[in-house]
């Protein structure tokens, strides 16, 4: 295990992304990103919401750092929009630049590190249409993206997160549909998720070799699968779905393979011949990265179906559960680093996320949130328990500052510290911000 950082150099953070919250979708040159063309489908998202407006975070970029600045966080996680930087092909757009040199800048002077995740699912449509994911060049259009990133904003940026969840942008994106680009099928799915991951080691051998200030990772969202009785089928459930949501990714990125039971499951599904795997491809998703984000939220309970894409189905449990119904389970957030620094890596890991959806009648009715600070207490207690382990935690994001679009939900489910009125765009300060200041500023005393 590398040696793990003191309490000084723990980053204490929040989290948000660019279409969830920045809203100003046609200003300064921005062209639609596949979200904005995902939100128009009727029945795609809850109540007909879209990210046109979001937070509005990007005239109020001030008022949200000056919050943050409040709630007494080191470090901030956000992320770029690919199509405020490049509008159209080939095309650099200054203006888009300017708003994150002006967000980092912000930061900065508050005192508060920003973390920058490269692609939070917001393709530009001109990228979908020239195939998206599903095709090889989208690679090359991403390490373009990135490389004038860490151009323009290394000099500022204190850490660099490739991408965001590639299970969520491959998977529930193009097999599941229920993300966009809303597509329903496995063998684009698979190929989606392999170019992803390929992007991302590109990414991370481009900037080991042109820049290396910084340390630079991706961000997982890791479960924890339960079968739902110890009969051999859901048995079975439990390894596709730990197949499908983590293996899948872990096993390539640290053991440069992908895990032979779901290249069966998907050859036998979709006929894949798996020719788009190119030699070396492997190798360059398994370049060494600096650290490992995870976001985590609950464990999941499965059980056996044939009928199901991949053999499982999720199955009620009696936990406590969020406004979503994820069960609530803190004990399965430590047994997840456990295995996880059994099985696959001892690089440092950054909690990207980690929160609580609640379903409020209005932003008002949603100030007081006991459940949120019973959640965050928990979650909280067994990252401590992880560290006394030594289990290598170098710093937790919450999601997130504020309420904001949650994609398929919309604006029904709330994870922020703050409260939003999308009425008149006012932020009040929920109870948990209170809580969370609290316990950071213990934190931080204790230096
Ligand atoms: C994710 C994303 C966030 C979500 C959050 C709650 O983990 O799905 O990174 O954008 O909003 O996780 O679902």
């Amino acid at each position: 295990m590398k040696e793990q950082g003191n309490f000084k150099e723990f980053l204490w953070g929040v989290s948000t992304s660019s279409y969830q919250i920045e809203g100003a979708a046609a200003e300064d040159g921005r062209t639609p990103c596949i979200w904005d063309l995902h939100c128009r489908i009727p029945g795609n998202i809850l109540n007909g919401d879209t990210g046109e407006t979001a937070c509005d975070h990007y005239h109020r970029y001030r008022e949200d750092v000056a919050l943050m600045k409040e709630l007494g966080v080191n470090s901030y996680r956000f992320s770029i929009s690919w199509s405020r930087i490049y509008p159209q092909r080939g095309v650099y757009n200054e203006k888009g630049m300017r708003f994150y040199k002006n967000l980092i800048y912000e930061l900065k002077a508050n005192g508060i590190l920003p973390c920058v995740t490269i692609y939070h699912w917001d393709l530009p449509q001109w990228v979908q249409e020239l195939g998206g994911w599903d095709a090889r060049e989208t690679v090359d259009l991403y390490l373009e993206y990135a490389d004038t990133l860490f151009r323009e904003l290394d000099a500022d940026v204190n850490m660099w997160i490739t991408h965001n969840e590639p299970y969520c942008s491959g998977f529930l994106g193009n097999h599941m549909g229920e993300h966009a680009p809303g597509i329903r099928s496995l063998q684009k799915a698979i190929r989606s998720t392999h170019h992803i991951l390929l992007s991302h080691g590109r990414a991370v051998q481009l900037y080991h070799e042109k820049y290396g200030t910084h340390p630079i990772g991706i961000t997982l969202n890791l479960g924890v699968m339960y079968p739902q009785t110890d009969t051999v089928k859901d048995q079975l459930a439990q390894k596709m779905a730990d197949g499908y949501t983590n293996r899948w990714f872990l096993d390539a990125l640290f053991q440069k393979q992908y895990p032979a039971d779901m290249l069966a499951l998907f050859a036998a599904r979709c006929a894949a011949d798996f020719d788009f795997i190119q030699k070396g491809d492997l190798e360059c998703i398994g370049e060494p990265m600096d650290f490992l984000g995870i976001n985590h939220y609950s464990s999941t309970t499965v059980s056996y179906l044939s009928a199901a894409p991949n053999l499982y189905t999720a199955a009620v449990t009696g936990k406590e559960k969020n406004a979503i119904g994820w069960d609530i389970d803190p004990d399965a957030f430590y047994d997840l680093l456990v295995r996880l620094r059994k099985e696959y890596t001892d690089i440092p890991v950054y909690i990207t996320e980690n929160g609580f959806a609640s379903k409020d009648a209005s932003a008002q009715e949603a100030v007081h949130d006991p459940q949120r600070i019973r959640y965050l207490e928990q979650y909280l207690q067994a990252v401590e328990k992880m560290n006394a382990h030594g289990l290598g935690i170098y710093g937790y994001f919450v999601w997130s500052l504020m309420d904001n679009f949650e994609w398929p939900s919309g604006y029904a489910m709330r994870f922020g510290l703050v409260s939003v009125d999308y009425q008149t765009q006012e932020r009040v300060k929920k109870d948990s911000f209170l809580y969370y200041q609290k316990y950071i500023a213990g934190k931080m005393a204790k230096i």
